[in-house]
This record gives structure tokens, C-alpha cells and sequence, in this order.
């Protein structure tokens, strides 16, 4: 399943790092996709939403919208 989130506070590759290892973190078979520029992050993982927002929420980013695809 691919879960897409809305996140702000992304700004530079540090940010795109720093979200896509927290979620690693949580699902290490986790596929990350960060689109800096559109502030979105596209995550394929068995993982529950939940957790993947957590995750990025603990990276000190905000998830402003979840779509599941
Ligand atoms: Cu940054």
C-alpha cells in the first residue's frame, strides 16, 4: 500500500533525509519517495499509518493531510 503525506517543514536534502531514515527507522523495507518541492512524501510499507506519521512527526516535520492510494 502507498500512503501519501502531506508534510511541512521540508526544506532542504537534510530534511529529505532526516524523514526518510525516521521512517526507515520504523520499516526498514520501507519505500520512501520525497518530493521537496510539492512537500509530499510517498510511502510504500506494511507499516500502519499511524506509525509512519509518527514517525515523521518525531523527525520534527507536520503532517498536514494523509491520502492512501
Ligand atoms: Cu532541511
Amino acid at each position: 500500500m502507498t500512503i501519501e503525506f502531506n508534510v511541512e517543514g521540508m526544506s532542504c536534502q537534510h530534511c529529505v533525509s532526516a524523514v526518510t531514515n525516521a521512517i526507515r527507522e520504523r520499516d526498514a523495507a520501507a519505500n520512501v519517495r520525497v518530493d521537496l518541492a510539492a512537500g509530499k512524501v510517498a510511502v510504500e510499507s506494511s507499516a500502519s499509518v499511524e506509525t509512519l506519521k509518527d514517525a515523521i512527526d518525531d523527525a520534527g516535520y507536520t503532517v498536514v493531510a494523509v491520502a492512501n492510494q
